[in-house]
């Protein structure tokens, strides 16, 4: 596991500073790949508004407006709060996100291109900061197969079902996906923008693979999820109030760790930017 520098990830994620490119034009389409080419993670020590989290994450499509209204940031529907901080007796976001190992809203047709999320406060204790995310390269972990075995995977398709994630006792958003139906995704999934190839299956959430008996895919879909989050292609981000990270969900699985609780308090600010249909 690498702690610090996200290098296991191969640019899949980074840490930027978009004061220096929010008055700028679109990004180009190469300068959407750049971000694949190289990863940093440090402090940014910066200031962001609602406004300009937004028009950053703009630069790389269209956003996605939560289907959590109640955590949406009053008077911004593209920002989804996650925190665990009450106020007034209410939750002011998502205290639950991202608890287990998964890429984000797999279970939809057209699962969000890439998140930033823009950290607030985070929790410290004994002066270590708490609630950090693994990120784990599921491109690095295809490209380490063997070619055969590379081959074998290629044209296989996964079912995807909302109802089988795990949520917290009581989560709305579980309530919010039980219905929606399922969805076939590639196994293997390639970048719409460089074309390198990335595991697009993970336990707990695909349920079968297409064509396949479940004594065959259930084993293989946890032999892939179990292959990702090996320690060598994982990346885990200790935040700093500041930062800004920006995942590409096409390429990278996730999980917060929840080793935290009032009163340390955890304040992020999520943008998530659409998606096409996973080739
Ligand atoms: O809060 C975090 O560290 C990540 C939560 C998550 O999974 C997400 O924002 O997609
Ligand atoms: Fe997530």
């Amino acid at each position: 596991m690498t702690t610090g520098t996200s290098s296991a990830l191969d640019g899949s994620i980074f840490a930027i500073s978009p004061h220096r490119f929010i008055k700028s034009s679109p990004a180009s389409p190469r300068q959407q790949s750049g971000h694949q080419a190289r990863a940093f993670s440090h402090s940014l020590d910066q200031k962001l508004t609602p406004e300009q989290q937004i028009a950053f994450a703009r630069r790389f499509g269209k956003l996605e407006i939560s289907p959590r209204t109640e955590f949406a940031l009053s008077g911004y529907p593209e920002i989804l709060v996650l925190s665990n901080i009450v106020e007034n007796g209410k939750p002011i976001g998502n205290a639950d996100a991202g608890r287990t190992w998964h890429t984000d809203m797999s279970y939809t047709k057209t699962p969000p291109r890439g998140s930033l999320l823009y950290a607030l406060e985070i929790p410290v204790e004994n002066g270590r900061a708490l609630g950090d995310t693994v990120f784990a390269s599921a491109a690095a972990a295809f490209e380490s197969l063997p070619a055969d075995r590379q081959a074998s995977l290629l044209g296989l398709r996964a079912i995807h079902r909302g109802s089988a994630k795990k949520y917290a006792p009581g989560s709305k958003l579980g309530d919010l996906i039980k219905d929606i139906p399922d969805v076939e995704h590639p196994v293997i999934r390639t970048h719409p923008v460089t074309g390198r190839k990335a595991i697009y299956v993970r336990e707990g959430e695909c349920v079968g693979i297409c064509a396949k008996l479940d004594e065959q895919s259930l084993p293989l879909i946890k032999e892939l999820s179990d292959l990702v989050t090996r320690p060598e292609f994982c990346y885990r981000h200790q935040w700093r109030v500041g930062d800004l990270l920006m995942w590409d969900n096409s390429m990278i699985q996730h999980m917060a760790i929840s080793d935290y609780q009032l009163p340390l308090r955890r304040l992020m600010h999520r943008v998530t930017v659409n998606g096409t249909v996973p080739i």
